[in-house]
């Protein structure tokens, strides 16, 4: 059955500094805590924790403007992109946990690196999509697509100790999920290069099914190109994912976000999967709880586990007495 065949490796990210609270960085290891990995195994996948990333910072040597803790990003982001192509080169798909949003650019240049063209789905409430020429915060987790995409390579300065990633996706390959909380200069730029962006009142109109359906019709019409699904928990209504930094009111419900990950499933194109953003220090020990559950149905959509139930693993029959 297609249940043993489904091969993931899990890569913890437990980066915090593209963004401004504490936290973040904790995602990894509550989402192991809660069981991210047996709910994967418990439904017939082959899973193999490949550990925590880890870095040391070589100093760039000069400050670059609006780009807060870059020294630490670029030295993370390598080795997060390294770890990925291991896990894909390794015959696996690969989940990375996060972790902020910037470790982006490091999962999806690793990702490009074992398997060339992709085609990338940004579930997001925010597009991530600013250079730091446009960015209002400097924080590198708004900034993570800006920094893949071929199109905007000129709107950066040099980057030092980023020569091994490479601009290399075509923003045409790259659609949005649940945006409603995007920048001036954001917004300009999805438009300039009529990027497929579905927001929330673009679901509301068309209903979740035919938004996914068309996203990946948008980003991969022959289905030939391996798809790269990031997965910010911010994308989810608070009041289903509470603990996260930049919550925007008015999110997908966590229906919707299990109906997309059971769409991309169905599709067979699935790579790698990103899940982002939690962090177990905002909110209650409940706040807590409702986040991490959110982000562990979401996942396993993703992986083929299925609402309406799931055979079982060994036994074929029936038991009877
Ligand atoms: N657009 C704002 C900025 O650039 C807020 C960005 C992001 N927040 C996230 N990423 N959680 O999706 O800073
Ligand atoms: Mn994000
Ligand atoms: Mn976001």
């Amino acid at each position: 059955s297609d249940q043993s065949t489904c091969r993931v490796g899990v890569v913890g990210v437990p980066f915090e500094k593209g963004q401004r609270n504490t936290g973040v960085s904790r995602g990894p290891e509550v989402l192991r805590a809660a069981g991210v990995i047996q709910d994967l195994s418990s439904f017939g996948c082959d899973v193999k924790d490949y550990g925590d990333v880890k870095y040391e910072v070589v100093p760039a040597g000069k400050q670059l403007s609006n780009m807060r803790e870059y020294d630490d990003f670029a030295a993370c982001m390598e080795k997060v992109s390294s770890s990925v192509k291991q896990v894909l080169s390794d015959g696996r798909l690969c989940l990375s946990l996060g972790g902020d949003h910037s470790m982006g650019v490091g999962t999806i240049d690793g990702h490009y690196q074992a398997k060339g063209d992709l085609a990338v789905l940004w579930i997001d409430a925010h597009a991530d999509i600013n250079t730091s020429a446009t960015s209002p915060t400097g924080n590198l987790h708004g900034m993570p697509v800006a920094l893949l995409v071929k199109e905007l390579a000129d709107y950066w300065p040099y980057l030092p100790n980023m020569d091994w990633q490479v601009p290399m996706l075509s923003i045409k390959n790259i659609a949005y999920i649940g945006l409603r909380s995007v920048d001036e200069y954001e917004r300009l730029i999805l438009e300039k290069f009529g990027v497929t962006a579905y927001a929330m009142e673009d679901v509301e109109r068309l209903g979740v099914h035919e938004v996914t359906q068309r996203a990946l019709e948008a980003i991969n019409p022959n289905g030939e190109r391996s798809l790269h699904v990031s997965f910010d928990i911010d994308s989810l209504d608070p009041l289903e994912a509470p603990s996260t930094g930049t919550t925007e009111r008015g999110g997908l419900s966590l229906r919707e976000g299990v109906h997309i990950m059971e769409t991309v499933f169905a599709s067979g194109t699935l790579g790698a999967m990103d899940l982002v953003e939690v962090n177990p220090l905002i909110g209650s020990e409940k706040d807590v709880k409702i986040t991490v559950d959110a982000a562990r149905q979401v996942v396993r959509a993703g992986f083929g586990y299925k609402r309406r139930g799931m055979p079982p693993l060994l036994k074929q029959e029936i038991p009877g007495y």
